[in-house]
């Protein structure tokens, strides 16, 4: 079924949504962009994926050709035109068509597009018997470099620990910063369970501020489950009683083998499968997609 992409406001089909070859976009990852979700024909965190765009296209100098109220807006009857309930929802702001070389100021106007699409899941067996995952070599950008908060359309820093990853038979890999500590995957943040209390690496080791993330912290509280913000070694990982991924299209992932050391009893911990169970809960709280008038 042909779906209907959001072009800078107008709605065309997929065959025809098409950026021109000169955009900095393609030809130097001048950009950015989010992943958001929609249960139910609910838009899960909008508010929240939005904010961090627009933190995102501000870091990078680069403003979006509209509002973010009517971003918000464009997200919704994007999702609505598709008539989706359960949606993968890709927004993407790039610097526009310019001249080749580097400058900005060669691109007069910045372009958007958004994408509502079915969303593809993990295969089932992976949620119910535990990931194996890989440390790999690639070093996470660090921040003086490119700060990880930005969701820049240039990813292949994630995207070469990918691709070791996956030489390695894991579908996800875990980026270490310059000194070896523990950062997050390629598109997932990373917690560990120790004696009952929830850790994850604090965002100044150069981690994205998953809003997932943020979500299960702030679950753990309500759980009484004691959460903290801690730099860790893959020592630490390793012995770890569980391990689990957070991110908006994988949601919660338990983790049972990291660099063929089993993690805890190696089958998807309890305290994981608690913080899953109130993890689908509140994705049933998103901002409607039908129910407003808007559109
Ligand atoms: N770390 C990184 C580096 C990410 O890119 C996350 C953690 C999880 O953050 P959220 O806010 O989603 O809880 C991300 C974001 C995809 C895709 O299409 C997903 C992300 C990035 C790029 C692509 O699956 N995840």
């Amino acid at each position: 079924m042909d779906i209907w992409i959001n072009l800078n406001g107008k709605f065309v089909k997929k065959k025809e949504a098409k950026i021109s070859i000169f955009d900095h976009g393609l030809l130097y990852g001048d950009g950015v962009f989010e992943g958001i979700r929609s249960y139910r024909g609910r838009i899960f965190c909008l508010d929240e994926h939005v904010k961090r765009l627009y933190s995102s296209a501000h870091f990078i100098m680069l403003k979006p050709p509209l509002s973010l109220e009517e971003m918000k807006k464009e997200i919704i009857l994007t999702v609505r035109k598709n008539q989706l309930q359960d949606a993968y929802i890709r927004v993407v702001v790039t610097r526009g068509e310019g001249d080749l070389g580097l400058d900005p100021e060669k691109c007069p106007r910045a372009s958007y597009f958004i994408i509502a699409d079915k969303i593809e899941l993990y295969p089932s067996e992976i949620y119910e018997r535990g990931l194996e995952l890989v440390t790999v070599s690639t070093r996470r950008n660090p921040t003086f470099s490119l700060d990880p908060q930005v969701k820049s359309l240039n990813y292949l820093n994630n995207i070469l620990a990918k691709i070791q990853g996956k030489k390695a038979g894991c579908i996800e890999a875990i980026m270490l910063n310059q000194e070896g500590w523990v950062l997050e995957c390629t598109g997932d943040n990373i917690f560990i369970v120790e004696n009952g209390t929830l850790v994850t690496p604090p965002t100044f080791v150069g981690v994205l501020d998953g809003i997932t993330r943020d979500v299960v912290m702030k679950l753990a509280k309500q759980l009484g489950i004691p959460c903290s913000e801690e730099v860790f070694s893959c020592y630490r990982l390793y012995n770890a009683d569980e391990c689990f991924l957070t991110g908006t299209a994988a949601e919660i992932v338990p983790v049972v083998k990291i660099d063929d050391r089993e993690i805890g009893s190696g089958k998807p911990g309890e305290i994981t499968e608690r913080i899953k169970k109130e993890f689908q809960k509140v994705t049933r709280k998103g901002t409607p997609v039908y129910e407003t008038g808007k559109g």
